[in-house]
């Protein structure tokens, strides 16, 4: 049997084929597990169910979640428990900041897009954290994405690599405050990845052509391997970890 079978998991940030939530959701599903999914968009939510077509996956529920209001969070958390009851693991794939923030000059971030990545990049995992404990009441897994971004200045990432801070950091309290539950709480600190949103961050090619010099595997990383280590931090296997940030990075983060 798989590593997930018979385990529920709520995946929130599939918005087409190429995001980091898809290539999670193929080995999830390979793992055996139900998956239950959240989206933001309409555009997203069409491209999420012929994509689940395509691949012959049949999801447990989809519900429509907007991490910018508490309202929409407790809603479809009360969708999901009415539905599905017990959930065991939650995948956070969300992130936002605007365009005009991802070049330039950090110092020129506006008070409001400061905000705005905060909120819809860290808070969000706070708020779903609160959210999702209540349906695991057998225990549970929590893992989030990250960016290299947040350790250290990647040009253009500006606004973001701070969030990711936040995230990172917020990946550690929670961590502590459900443990006694049996919850764990983990971020992916992936490489760059080609993406909708990374097409926002300016000079993201540039970034591509130094990792496939620089790092000691000599590549990039693509959705399929951050989604065999979300899985490992969704199963057993990483029963033992918690309030950690795994680099699946081609190993760039160590060069120095
Ligand atoms: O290189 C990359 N692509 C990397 C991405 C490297 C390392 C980390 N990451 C992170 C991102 O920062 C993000 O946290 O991975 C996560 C997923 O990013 P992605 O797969 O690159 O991005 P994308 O495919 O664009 O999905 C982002 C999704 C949105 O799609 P739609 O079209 O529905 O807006 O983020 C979600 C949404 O699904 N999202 C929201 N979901 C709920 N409420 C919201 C929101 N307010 N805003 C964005």
């Amino acid at each position: 049997p798989g590593l997930l079978e018979g385990k529920n998991i709520v995946v929130m940030g599939v918005a087409n084929e190429r995001s980091i939530a898809w290539g999670i959701t193929t080995s999830l599903h390979k793992a055996g597990a139900n998956l239950i999914f959240t989206n933001r968009q309409e555009r997203s939510y069409k491209k999420l169910v012929k994509l689940l077509e395509k691949n012959e996956i049949d999801p447990s529920l989809i519900v429509s979640c907007d991490v910018a209001s508490d309202d929409s969070i407790a809603s479809a958390f009360t969708e999901i428990k009415e539905k599905v009851g017990i959930i065991h693991g939650v995948v956070h794939s969300i992130a936002f900041a605007n365009r005009e923030d991802l070049k330039g000059e950090y110092a020129d971030t506006s008070r409001e897009g400061f905000l705005l990545a905060q909120e819809i990049s860290a808070f969000s995992l706070v708020a779903v954290t609160k959210a999702a404990k209540e349906l695991m009441t057998e225990g549970g897994s929590i893992v989030t994405q990250t960016y290299l971004g947040s350790e250290k200045v990647v040009q253009s990432y500006n606004v973001m690599g701070v969030a990711k801070a936040s995230l990172e950091a917020s990946v550690r309290y929670l961590a502590e405050d459900v443990g006694k539950y049996g919850i764990r709480v983990n971020a992916i600190s992936a490489g760059p990845i080609r993406t909708l949103s990374a097409k926002g961050v300016s000079g993201f090619n540039d970034i591509n052509s130094v990792i496939e010099e620089k790092a000691p595997l000599r590549r990039n990383v693509d959705q399929d391997q951050v989604g065999d280590a979300t899985m490992f931090f969704l199963s057993e296997l990483s029963r033992g970890i918690t309030g950690e940030v795994l680099h699946v990075d081609a190993g760039y983060n160590i060069i120095g």
